[in-house]
């Protein structure tokens, strides 16, 4: 076993809520906590915090408690954050739903979640309504941001004046966020992560962060995903820092963005690295404000993060983790240069770890000199969720009786506590970061006329970005054109889950117990290459 070379932080007892805004002071409650990317307009502290306390005071007036869970699904913008809050602090659970999600996903993860109801704004409507009416939710409670006939809008919650509901949140037992993650295996499922879950990976990871109060960090990431969520809405305003919001990525959109609002502190995920390194934009705008490029939530090659950091001149940093961590497990730390930026760095404090053969299940020695063998990354610690919501077999199948998560990421350590992740020994794939379950995939090509089976894996594309591909055995010869099916899949799926290649097989490979032999097919795929 190996554990943060950091000492243990304090993890206070608290409510998210409490732990980010009680101790505010009256010079922070003036500072900038959110700007709008898109206008430029701010939000202080003070009005941040009056509205969280407003949301949650008219959530509870209409009946929202501890218990209810609340669908949100908002691209990123200043008020996300105050609804996101607001519903914390009401005591009920949020369920952050993909902005992009088809109405059949908002369906499926509404119901899943057991969410009675859903926060949206007015271009997300039709397909919010059409999903929340699936679900049995009715428009009175399906609140419409920036208003629409029929529904509550922001404006209307704002207008209460009943008080803040007086909730006592036990914060390691009571479930604040249900993302959706897939995990090891299958299709995507409600992560529970208590309070305590929240403010514990933001204590841990603030520190080798290092956002400070001066920065001004660009909020590109989906706050719908925990990477957002936690570093973002919650470690960004824990730091008393600037936000500054972008609702969907455009390269021209982001430079200007960066250069007018003076953006110091950027997160990213690899694929915008790969925009940073090489496209000719770049040169047109001025980046100097930016001194820390963060890049998480997939693979980032050494040499691809030198041409970032030496043609923008500044620090590139590596973290990593998953859903069901909170999520950061490991960091490149803001003040260690000497650590290299191919690897995801140290773990942070309070965590424990362990590599596990991948043949044996057994424990792999941590090495006194040089660097360890591949195994299976296991983590341990205060950030790890309370488990899957209604799946005790996917949480007992992926959480040990040690207290171990299993993440399914192939990694190896140096002597010197630095990790590298090498492999993936999980099913999921990932698209410029975004999660993609290829049981979803193949569930859903299954059900084609002309497919008689199917396996989905991730390939390499010319960038060396992770991309779907689907084997496809056809009913017959010539049944079927890929771009038909890719067609197919593309009208029933949010635009990350497309499928991207596809190639005609006789037969997918099979263990005796009908397990997709995935590890073969990768097999192939990098003979082929
Ligand atoms: N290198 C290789 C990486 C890396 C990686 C993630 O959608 P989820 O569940 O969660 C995330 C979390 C992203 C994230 C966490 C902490 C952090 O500091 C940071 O950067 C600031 C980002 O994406 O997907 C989890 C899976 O994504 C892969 C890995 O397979 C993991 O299990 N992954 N980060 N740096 N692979």
């Amino acid at each position: 076993m190996f554990t943060s070379p950091y000492a243990p932080v304090v993890i206070p007892d608290e409510s998210i809520y409490d732990y980010l805004f009680s101790d505010l002071t009256e010079a922070e409650l003036d500072q900038i906590a959110i700007v709008d990317g898109a206008t430029g307009a701010p939000t202080s502290y003070r009005t941040l915090v009056s509205q969280i306390n407003r949301v949650a005071a008219a959530l509870a007036e209409r009946g929202v408690a501890a218990g209810t869970v609340v669908g949100l699904l908002c691209p990123n913008i200043p008020a996300f954050a105050s609804v996101f809050h607001g519903i914390l602090r009401s005591g009920a659970t949020v369920t952050t739903v993909n902005s992009l999600y088809t109405p059949g996903e908002i369906q499926r993860q509404l119901e899943d979640s057991g969410a009675t109801w859903l926060m949206t704004v007015s271009p997300l409507l039709a397909g919010a309504r059409a999903a929340a009416h699936a679900a049995g939710i009715a428009d009175d409670r399906v609140v419409v941001l920036d208003g629409a006939p029929g529904h509550p809008s922001l404006a209307d919650l704002l207008a209460t004046d009943a008080a803040v509901p007086d909730v006592s949140i036990d914060s390691a037992t009571h479930v604040a966020v249900l993302p959706f993650s897939s995990g090891t295996t299958g299709r995507a499922k409600g992560v529970m992560l208590s309070h305590r879950n929240l403010v514990a990976n933001v204590q841990q990871a603030r520190g080798l962060v290092g956002v400070v109060p001066e920065d001004r960090v660009l909020a590109l990431l989906p706050f719908f995903h925990i990477y957002g969520m936690t570093v973002l809405l919650n470690l960004a305003f824990k730091q008393r820092a600037a936000l500054v919001t972008m609702a969907k990525f455009d390269l021209t959109e982001f430079l200007r963005i960066i250069q007018d609002e003076r953006c110091s502190y950027v997160f990213i995920a690899p694929p915008i690295a790969v925009a940073l390194a090489k496209h000719p934009l770049v040169d047109s705008y001025d980046l100097s404000s930016v001194h820390t490029i963060l890049s998480g939530a997939a693979p980032l090659s050494g040499a691809l993060a030198e041409a970032v950091a030496t043609r923008l001149g500044c620090r590139i940093l590596q973290g990593y983790g998953m859903t069901e961590a909170s999520p950061v497990s490991h960091l490149i730390p803001i003040d260690a240069p000497e650590i290299s930026r191919d690897s995801v760095g140290v773990t942070i404090p309070n965590m424990d770890c362990m590599l596990v053969s991948l043949e044996t299940g057994e424990e792999i020695p941590l090495p006194s000199e040089g660097v360890s063998g591949p195994g299976e990354l296991l983590v341990r610690g205060p950030n790890v969720m309370l488990g899957y919501l209604g799946n005790d077999q996917a949480t007992h199948e992926t959480i040990d009786a040690d207290g171990f998560l299993h993440t399914g990421d192939v990694a190896t350590v140096n002597a010197q506590g630095v990790v590298r992740i090498v492999d993936r020994s999980k099913e999921l794939i990932k698209y410029k970061g975004y999660q993609i379950a290829p049981a979803e995939l193949e569930a859903l090509l299954l059900s084609h006329v002309h497919v008689a089976d199917v396996a989905v894996i991730g390939v390499q594309d010319a960038d060396g970005q992770e991309i779907p591909k689907a084997f496809i055995v056809a009913v017959s010869v010539d049944a079927v054109a890929a771009e038909v099916l890719m067609e197919w899949v593309a009208e029933r799926v949010a635009p990350h889950k497309k499928v991207r290649v596809v190639e005609f097989i006789d037969v997918i490979p099979k263990s005796a117990s009908g397990k997709i032999l995935r590890k073969d097919l990768r097999a192939r795929e990098v003979a082929g290459a």
